[in-house]
């Protein structure tokens, strides 16, 4: 019987993660836990709607124990600092990404668990082909977020080689949702632009109108993860990790998708010299052909989908936006 905890379940991805994860095994079968507590003034919102616990995964203690407690079958660690904010703070994203991934391997080792870990686009630098970026090529990172990452691929393999853990990974792109805010990214703006068009203002763009990215629409993200966690391991050659991509988009071509829905949205720039380097040492698309071999990937979202299913979804909760 799948029983599964959650770390970093109040962020932009566990907000979406782990209602899926109920509807699929059931909600006391799902345990969300995060370094903070819920939003207490929220309307009862849909992450907590289930078993919570607030564990520090930084804590192995902490988080064996938990996990020992709920009968934990399966662990998607999504705990982070992402890249943005892991610029402002190399020391502490370095000690947090891979102090709490060291504390899941380990849980998982000992107490028999399966393991997703996200990894990220991040994981690719300067020096890798932009277009598309291999499944495995040159890997070096330009951000202490991207090191963390690539770390914990390898981390991933050497588990799973060692000790025979079932960890299994995805490099997301740029994830775009609605509902719990992205948390200190470089791809924010993808999300931000939505935010700013139902309010009807001007979004002020941090990156070079032209910049072109890897996105994915966040329904699309948790399917792969819960997808690859499902899927046969012994047809999993890639297993940690997996590229996988959706859409590829600039702001400009996005503000002009986000136009035949909000006539009247412009995007203004306003530079941010710190996130546009981040954002220009990493592909603009990565080939997912070893995922769609492998376990049957497939996007479901494009660009037209995706902004219509934003613009409906964040134009119904504008007030709390505003
Ligand atoms: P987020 O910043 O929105 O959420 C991270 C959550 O982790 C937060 O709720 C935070 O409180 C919690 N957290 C931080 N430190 C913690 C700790 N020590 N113990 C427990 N919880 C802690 O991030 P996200 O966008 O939801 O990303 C989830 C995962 O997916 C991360 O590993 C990230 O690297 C990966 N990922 C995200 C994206 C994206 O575009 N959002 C893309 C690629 C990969
Ligand atoms: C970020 O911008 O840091 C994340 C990511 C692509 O990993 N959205």
């Amino acid at each position: 019987m799948t029983r599964v905890l959650v770390t970093g379940a109040l962020g932009q991805m566990g907000s979406w993660l782990v209602p899926a994860l109920r509807a699929a095994y059931g909600s006391s079968r799902i345990l969300a836990t995060d370094l903070r507590e819920p939003d207490d003034d929220a309307e009862p919102s849909r992450e907590t709607d289930g078993p919570f616990r607030r564990v520090d995964a930084t804590d192995a203690g902490a988080l064996a124990e938990a996990i020992r407690r709920h009968r934990t079958t399966c662990i998607y660690h999504l705990a982070a600092i992402l890249s943005a904010a892991g610029e402002t703070r190399p020391e502490r994203t370095w000690s947090v990404n891979l102090t709490s991934l060291q504390a899941a391997l380990e849980a998982a080792r000992h107490k028999g668990c399966a393991l997703f870990v996200p990894s990220s686009v991040a994981v690719f630098g300067p020096g890798t082909a932009a277009d598309p970026a291999p499944q495995r090529g040159d890997m070096r990172p330009a951000t202490m977020y991207g090191v963390t990452k690539l770390v914990g691929e390898l981390l991933g393999d050497y588990y799973h080689g060692r000790f025979g853990v079932d960890v299994r990974g995805l490099r997301f792109p740029g994830l775009v949702s609605h509902g719990a805010p992205p948390g200190g990214g470089t791809t924010d703006w993808a999300v931000d632009a939505f935010r700013y068009a139902v309010r009807g203002a001007p979004y002020p763009c941090f990156l070079d109108p032209d910049t072109r990215m890897d996105l994915m629409y966040m329904p699309d993200a948790v399917r792969a993860a819960m997808e690859l966690m499902e899927a046969d391991g012994s047809k999993l050659r890639h297993r940690n990790a997996y590229n996988v991509t959706a859409m590829q988009l600039s702001p400009r071509s996005l503000a002009k998708e986000i136009r035949k829905h909000v006539p009247d949205f412009v995007l203004v720039t306003s530079p941010d010299p710190k996130r546009q380097a981040i954002a220009d040492s990493w592909p603009e698309r990565m080939d997912d052909g070893p995922a769609r071999r492998e376990w049957g990937w497939r996007p479901l979202f494009d660009e037209a989908s995706m902004t219509r299913e934003m613009i409906e979804q964040l134009g119904a909760t504008r007030s709390e936006l505003e």
